[in-house]
């Protein structure tokens, strides 16, 4: 029986890289994508991917229950991946309401929606290691407390919460992955290892001098995306829902993953870096390092790509993108 998926937030890195992952062991693949007069744009990642015309784009909004209950009656997905989030941390400070609407309630209105109408669907949610934000414990695992440091953060913990409180109250196969930083040449271009990466690019290739961050002091727990989407669609293969954190088990600053990307070009990164406090947050998440054991023994998964790997692919994607791009 040919299994069908409904992905939310198909069209952000992790939504592309899991259609593909789904699409290659033979899933139907349904991705809800709001309505935008970009459109083309909009699916420039799963262009990239050549998987465009694989999957079914359904018009819909996190934040539209009526709509979500449509889409769920109409496509009558095996599993629902629940991805779709204002999901930039610095942005949260500025449109609070809003990332509480859609990282947060939009959660339960995927869960009402699926409670409804598909009751039988298994459920991922994307919960994030922001939620552990002022660490409780030095490595953070599913029992360490969270302590949010940002409205966004403030959002996944309650997205987080709901989705166990499904699963306990309806009986609900709802899972939720802890997922710290993850990333690739199709990450957004505002979170710092790709702003960093295209600026390596731009200066390799004379487009640019320079390159601005804030904190770079800040030590993330950095993997890939496409290692990650496979712990997604594992937690939905077993028997029992749970919750999982997937990570590297690493930590490296901003400062490091830096100095590999201009490494990587024989540059010298303290020519071009200049610190501006404009790019500081309000409050800050100083470091954040994952246990993934639970993970390893229960679903067998383990991340492949080393941060030095996918910096240096990341960089040679920016390089083949600034070669031709108009200038
Ligand atoms: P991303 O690239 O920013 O993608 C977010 C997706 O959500 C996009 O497809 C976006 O659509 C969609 N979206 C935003 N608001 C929406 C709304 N109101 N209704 C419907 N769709 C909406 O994020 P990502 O890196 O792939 O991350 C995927 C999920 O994992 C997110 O929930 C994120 O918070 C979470 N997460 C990410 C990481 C990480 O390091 N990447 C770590 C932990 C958790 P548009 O294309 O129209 O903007
Ligand atoms: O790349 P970032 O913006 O990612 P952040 O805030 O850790 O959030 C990402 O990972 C979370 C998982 O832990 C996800 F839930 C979330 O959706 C998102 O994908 O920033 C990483 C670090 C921060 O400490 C930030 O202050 O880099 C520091 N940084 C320093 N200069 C910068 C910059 N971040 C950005 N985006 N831009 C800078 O110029």
């Amino acid at each position: 029986m040919t299994r069908t998926a409904l992905i939310t937030g198909i069209t952000g890195q992790d939504g592309a890289y899991l259609a593909q992952l789904l699409l290659s062991k033979g899933y139907r693949v349904h991705g809800l994508a709001r309505r935008s007069s970009t459109a083309d744009v909009n699916t420039m990642r799963l262009k990239w991917l050549g998987i465009e015309n694989d999957v079914r784009i359904v018009d819909g909004n996190l934040t539209d229950l009526s709509g979500l209950s449509r889409t769920m009656r109409d496509v009558r997905p095996d599993e629902v991946y629940n991805l779709a989030a204002q999901s930039f941390v610095r942005s949260s400070w500025q449109q609070p309401i809003l990332t509480g609407n859609v990282t947060g309630i939009g959660v339960t209105n995927v869960l009402e929606a699926l409670r409804l109408e598909i009751p039988e669907a298994r459920f991922y949610q994307a919960s994030s290691s922001e939620m552990y934000g002022l660490i409780q414990e030095p490595v953070q695992s599913e029992t360490t407390p969270f302590h949010p440091r940002s409205p966004y953060a403030v959002a996944k913990v309650y997205g987080h919460w709901i989705t166990v409180n499904y699963r306990e109250s309806f009986g609900l196969h709802a899972s939720s992955g802890i997922l710290f930083n993850h990333e690739s040449p199709l990450r957004g271009i505002e979170f710092v290892t790709r702003k960093v990466t295209d600026a390596v690019a731009r200066i390799k290739k004379g487009l640019a001098r320079e390159l601005r961050l804030g904190n770079i002091d800040a030590k993330r727990d950095w993997g890939h995306s496409r290692d990650y989407v496979r712990a997604m669609w594992l937690m939905l293969q077993q028997d029992q829902p749970d919750d999982y954190v997937v990570a590297t088990g690493r930590t490296t600053t901003v400062r490091d993953m830096c100095r590999i990307a201009f490494e990587h070009v024989g540059l010298e990164m303290d020519d071009h870096l200049v610190i501006d406090p404009d790019l500081f947050r309000p409050a800050e998440v100083e470091i954040l390092r994952g246990n993934p054991a639970k993970a390893k023994a229960k679903l067998g998964w383990e991340a492949t790509i080393s941060l030095e790997e996918m910096i240096r692919e990341m960089v040679d994607a920016d390089l083949a993108r600034h070669s031709t791009a108009r200038r």
